[in-house]
């Protein structure tokens, strides 16, 4: 595995526009993406009450990454020039791009846990995933992401969500 894979969420204001700006951020510090999943509608989950979640998964050519930590400083930059404000943990946002692989890597420090360590409790998550990398293997778990997806214990809605079915756009 050589390619990194980041969860974009978003469930504050224009959603998915929010979600295009932060692919438009992504490819703007330079970073090349060769695959995004489609955009899924998603139960907020390991929150309290709040508006439902627009997500999605990219992936980041393996050849032309930068190292792990400045990896992470560009997605903060994208989360802040978005407007990205972190009142309280786990709030609503604008944007929030989170690392979820680095290749094969493994780190554990204050800043950066690898691979993400709730990616194979999310559906929000492991439905993107499995769409663009269903043979990917969990690095520390040693299951492709269409297994862990089969085995997964979170029921939260997640459907794919379409321009013309949603409640935000009324023509
Ligand atoms: N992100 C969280 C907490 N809960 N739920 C959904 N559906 N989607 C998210 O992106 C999400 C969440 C913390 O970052
Ligand atoms: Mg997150
Ligand atoms: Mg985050």
């Amino acid at each position: 595995m050589q390619n990194a894979y980041i969860g974009l969420g978003s469930n504050l204001g224009e959603r998915a526009g929010n979600l295009l700006l932060g692919i438009h951020g992504l490819l703007a510090t330079g970073l090349e993406l060769t695959r995004l999943s489609r955009i899924y509608e998603t139960e907020p989950v390991e929150t309290f009450a709040q508006p439902s979640f627009l997500n999605m998964v990219a992936e980041l050519k393996g050849d032309t990454l930068p190292p792990p930590d400045r990896l992470l400083e560009q997605l903060l930059q994208v989360e802040l020039s978005l407007g990205r404000t972190r009142d309280s943990a786990k709030g609503p946002r604008t944007i929030d791009l989170d690392l979820l692989l680095y290749r094969a890597e493994t780190c554990n420090t204050q800043l950066l846990t690898l691979p993400h360590p709730r990616l194979h409790l999310r559906r929000f998550v492991l439905v993107p995933l499995t769409e663009i990398a269903p043979r990917l293997v969990h690095p520390t778990l040693n299951k492709t992401m269409t297994e862990l997806l089969a085995a997964l214990d979170d029921d939260s809605e997640v459907k794919l969500w379409s321009p013309r079915r949603s409640s935000e756009y009324k023509l």
